[in-house]
C-alpha cells in the first residue's frame, strides 16, 4: 500500500459545531490529511461534488439536512457509493446505528471523540477504499487487455463472438436489421512469402486502421476475426448501407496502395468481402449470418477477389421489396 497516496487524502469534515470542525481539522492535518469543511448535509453534498474528497467524517444531527439524509444522497452521487463515510456522533442507541449502516455509512464512531481510534479508523478506511480502486482499475485493464487484438489493437475473436451475441438478441427484441461484413486480405500468403512476416504483420495493422476509420458510428465493431480476416458488426443497417461501408472499406484499402506483387488482380494488397443482413429472429441464432456472410466471402473470392458479394439470402429479400442490387 502506497502511504504517500493516503496522505495526500482529502477529508471532507461535516459538523454544525465549529469547535468540533475545529478538532477535527486540526487532528486530520496533523496527518497530513488536507481538510474541507461543511456545516451541514447540503454544503456536504456541494462540497462533495465540487471538490471529490477521499472520505467523508459525518455528523448525524444537524440543521438543514442531517447525515442520515446527506448519506442517503452521496450515495447517488458520481463516486459516492465508493467514498468512505465515517459517521461521527452522539448517537449511540441501536436504531441510530443500524439507521448509519443502512444509508450507506462505512463505519460510525462515537462522541465524545477517542483521538487515536478515530485516526486509525480514517487511516483504514483510505487504505482499504485506495485498494479497492487500484483493484478496479487494473480489471478494467485486464477486461480491455482481454478483448484487444495485441497486432491491430481492434477487438479480438472473444470480443467479436459477445458482441454478435449482445447485439443479435437486441435486434431480434427491437425487430431491427443487423448487418455482418467478413473482409479477407487476398493473396495474404504470397504476400508473407514475398516481403516477409513482418511486412505482413505491418499490412494487417495498416488494413485494420483502415477498417476502423470506414466505422462511424459508436455502435459499428470491427474486428480481428481470424489470421488475415477481420469482420464488421453493423447494428441496425440495412443491406444498402452495409453495401456502401463494404464498397468503402475496399476502396480505403486499396488506396493504401500497399505494393503487393503477387497478386493477379491489382498491384496493391486488396480486400474480398462477404456480406450478410438479416433481422434476427429469436429461435434462430448468430451462426446463421456468419455462415451467410462466409458463403458470400466465398463467393468473392470465386469471382476474382477485389470485390464485395451478398448472401443470397440478403439480395433476394432485397429484390423481394423492390430494391436493386449488384452482386459485387
Ligand atoms: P486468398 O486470396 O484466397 O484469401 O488467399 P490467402 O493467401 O490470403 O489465404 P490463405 O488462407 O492461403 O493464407 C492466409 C495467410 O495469412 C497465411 C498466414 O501465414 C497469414 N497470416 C495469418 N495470420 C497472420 C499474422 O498474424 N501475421 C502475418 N504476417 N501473417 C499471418
Ligand atoms: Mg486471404
Amino acid at each position: 500500500m502506497n502511504e504517500l497516496s493516503v496522505v495526500k487524502s482529502v477529508v471532507l469534515v461535516v459538523d454544525d459545531d465549529r469547535i468540533i470542525r475545529c478538532l477535527l481539522r486540526r487532528a486530520m492535518e496533523k496527518e497530513g490529511y488536507k481538510v474541507i469543511e461543511a456545516e451541514n448535509g447540503e454544503e456536504c453534498l456541494a462540497a462533495f461534488q465540487s471538490l471529490a474528497p477521499h472520505i467523508v467524517l459525518l455528523d448525524a444531527i444537524m440543521p438543514v439536512m442531517d447525515g442520515f439524509t446527506c448519506c442517503t444522497q452521496l450515495q447517488a452521487l458520481p463516486g459516492g457509493d465508493r467514498t468512505p463515510v465515517l459517521m461521527i456522533t452522539g448517537l449511540e442507541d441501536k436504531q441510530s446505528v443500524d439507521r448509519a449502516f443502512e444509508v450507506g455509512a462505512t463505519d460510525f464512531v462515537t462522541k465524545p471523540i477517542h483521538w487515536p481510534v478515530l485516526r486509525q479508523r480514517v487511516r483504514r478506511l483510505l487504505q482499504t477504499s485506495f485498494l479497492f480502486n487500484q483493484l478496479e482499475a487494473a480489471n478494467q485493464k485486464l477486461e480491455r487487455l482481454a478483448s484487444l487484438d495485441g497486432l491491430t489493437q481492434l477487438a479480438n475473436r472473444r470480443r467479436f463472438d459477445e458482441y454478435l451475441d449482445q447485439q443479435w438478441r437486441h435486434m431480434a427484441r427491437e425487430k431491427l436489421p443487423l448487418s455482418l461484413l467478413l473482409c479477407d486480405i487476398d493473396f495474404f500468403k504470397p504476400y508473407n512469402d514475398t516481403y516477409g512476416h513482418q511486412a505482413g504483420d505491418l499490412c494487417l495493422q495498416n488494413v485494420g486502421a483502415a477498417l476502423r476509420l470506414a466505422l462511424k458510428r459508436s455502435t459499428d465493431l470491427v474486428a480481428r476475426y481470424g489470421g488475415e480476416e477481420f469482420a464488421a458488426i453493423l447494428p441496425n443497417t440495412k443491406i444498402f448501407g452495409a453495401l456502401h461501408i463494404a464498397e468503402t472499406i475496399r476502396e480505403q484499402v486499396k488506396a493504401l496502395g500497399i505494393a503487393h506483387a503477387k497478386s493477379t488482380v491489382s498491384p496493391c494488397v486488396t480486400l474480398s468481402l462477404g456480406i450478410a443482413c438479416l433481422i434476427p429472429m429469436p429461435d434462430v441464432s448468430s451462426a446463421t449470418l456468419l455462415k451467410a456472410a462466409d458463403e458470400a466471402l466465398y463467393q468473392a473470392k470465386a469471382r476474382g477477389r477485389d470485390r464485395w458479394c451478398v448472401s443470397s439470402e440478403a439480395a433476394t429479400k432485397a429484390i423481394a421489396v423492390g430494391d436493386s442490387i449488384h452482386l459485387g
